[in-house]
């Protein structure tokens, strides 16, 4: 049983079961990355504009951070929002939190006043890490109304106030850390889920889930010492951070490079300088590589992996990134903050690697594909995708009537994905059920983003639905239907939507004003009928 109220355990049987099998060592995040940072002393763990860091030094700087933030009273199970890009201060911040037992939540850098302010709400953080500058908006407009609207946040320390802790010797002694008690079965983390409703969901993963997660992330990854990710995604999400991602890395003492900026210009130099072997990319960044008139240029044939996921990849992308970047192979991914992980492997053959989204990392990972009265489809048939196992939640953050009705009674979480098993045992995405947009691998729940509009005062309803995009795959179209003698245009309401501080990437990018909004038999909108009106306008447009 958690000690954080809102946490679904996992049930003793499967636990015991999972130690049992070896997937669960019991052994807490932060004193696992202890031992392999001091195993891998003094090779390069991570680089950084032209830092270099070892991994005696990283070591060094997460235990001094971890000393001062318990000297502040940071204590196991302390929730913490964490929005930090894509620099060194964020892999001290997360490794200091995990030797402490506190638990980070994973904001990114574009989160505004809405997720941030609802983060704080469903966990009551007592810490806040962000950076000064967030792009080109500068924080303190953020803190101030956080810190007015929950007086229960203690501290908050900027990048710098990171920086500057890292030069000062601590007054606690080492040993201190040592004696933090923390318990491998609670949360490490609160990961966020693209969710379907108005609000935001937590998602906590264990030390013992989320330890085990990366080493069957490694396993698939063909990750050799020597090696070196790069890391373009927001490094927040789960897969840059732990899909193999930078733990994954560091546990096989590995390298990581942190890139602020996802630039073909600024990527395709710090590929060759770096002799990058490893991306781990979205399909819309993948697709803008491939396309991008520098890419002749530099010498890329360091790479031999391209992971891709998050959202569906084109065979026919896949095939032009293997020519262009000369010794590498494509390996989907088809992941989720949640947990399940599958993976192409390496050595399947192409037809696999090209039309698959590859089979789950851990034999006891169980899937379920089913219809929608909850019954097994025949083997080949699109169903739902359900799964258990391991290193998947048993259930989001503080919310017992959302998971009454998204996990089934013995467990399974239902991702709402749409999948057909495919004859090699692989399993190919075939759509969704969940009401989300997903913008170049961003997931945007559509009712979040109807709520806010609905408070517009010249709306009378809304329904937003995803269009597609050549490169991001999908974006936000809202349909409107105004109030009488009311007038709205896109930019009207997408400053409206700023001003309420909602994440630049969640903006609309179409508006359809409309008369009434079509009806499913049973009285739902028809958002189908919507996309695909949507879709064949803009075909025709083209
Ligand atoms: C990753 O995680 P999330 O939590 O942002 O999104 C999960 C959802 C899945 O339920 C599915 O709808 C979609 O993203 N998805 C894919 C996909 N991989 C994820 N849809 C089609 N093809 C794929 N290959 O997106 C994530 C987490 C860890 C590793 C990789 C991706």
């Amino acid at each position: 049983m958690s000690k954080l109220p809102g946490v679904t355990p996992f049930p003793e049987e499967l636990a015991a079961r999972y130690r049992e099998l070896g997937y669960w060592e019991d052994n807490p995040q932060g004193r696992y990355y202890n031992d392999v940072f001091a195993t891998h002393g003094d090779l390069v763990a991570m680089v950084s504009g032209d830092d270099r860091v070892t991994f005696a030094q990283l070591k060094e700087r997460i235990d001094r951070l971890a000393l001062h933030l318990l000297e502040l009273g940071v204590a196991p199970l302390d929730r913490w929002v964490v929005q930090l890009p894509n620099v060194p201060e964020f892999v001290y911040l997360y490794f200091a939190l995990q030797r402490l037992g506190a638990i980070p939540i994973m904001a990114l850098a574009s989160h505004r006043w809405t997720e941030i302010n609802a983060f704080f709400e469903l966990s009551e953080a007592s810490g806040y890490a962000v950076s000064e500058k967030l792009g080109d908006f500068d924080s303190s407009q953020l803190i101030a109304p956080i810190r007015e609207a929950h007086p229960e946040l203690r501290v908050v320390l900027g990048a710098a106030t990171i920086r500057q802790l890292l030069t000062r010797k601590p007054s606690l002694e080492q040993a201190s850390l040592d004696r933090v008690e923390v318990d491998p079965e609670e949360p490490c983390i609160l990961q966020l889920s693209g969710g379907t409703t108005g609000v935001p969901k937590l998602i906590p993963r264990t030390h013992n889930d989320y330890v085990y997660n990366t080493k069957a992330a490694v396993a698939v990854n063909d990750v050799r010492p020597g090696d070196c990710l790069l890391v373009v995604l927001p490094i927040a999400h789960n897969f840059p951070l732990a899909c193999p991602g930078i733990s994954g890395f560091f546990v096989e003492g590995a390298r990581v490079v942190l890139t602020e900026s996802a630039r073909a210009d600024d990527v395709f130099p710090l590929i060759e300088r770096e002799r990058v072997t490893h991306l781990e990319l979205v399909p819309a960044l993948l697709i803008r590589y491939v396309n991008a008139p520098s890419i002749g240029g530099f010498d890329l044939s360091s790479v031999r992996v391209i992971n891709t996921g998050g959202q569906k990849l084109q065979p026919e992308v896949k095939r032009r990134a293997e020519a262009l970047f000369p010794s590498a192979r494509v390996q989907e991914v088809f992941g989720m903050a949640e947990g399940l992980l599958m993976f192409v492997r390496l050595d399947d053959p192409d037809e696999v690697r090209f039309e698959t989204v590859g089979r789950p990392v851990c034999p006891d990972d169980e899937i379920m594909i089913v219809d929608d009265e909850r019954n097994p489809v025949t083997d080949g048939e699109i169903g739902e995708l359900l799964v258990r196992g391991p290193y998947t939640l048993r259930g989001y953050y503080g919310v017992p009537e959302y998971n009454a009705r998204t996990f089934t009674p013995d467990g399974f979480y239902m991702s709402g994905d749409l999948m057909r098993r495919h004859p090699s045992g692989n399993y190919v995405v075939e759509g969704r059920k969940k009401d989300l947009i997903n913008r170049g691998g961003e997931k945007i729940s559509a009712e979040e983003i109807e709520n806010l509009i609905l408070s517009h005062p010249a709306v009378m309803n809304v329904a937003c639905v995803p269009m597609p995009d050549p490169v991001l795959g999908e974006k936000t179209c809202a349909f409107v239907i105004l109030k009488a003698g009311r007038s709205l245009t896109l930019p009207e309401l997408t400053a409206f939507l700023a001003e309420k501080g909602l994440a630049k990437f969640k903006l609309p990018e179409r508006l359809e004003l409309t008369d009434d909004l079509p009806l499913s038999k049973f009285g739902k909108v028809a958002k189908n009928v919507l996309t695909k009106q949507v879709a064949e306008k803009l075909s025709a447009a083209h």
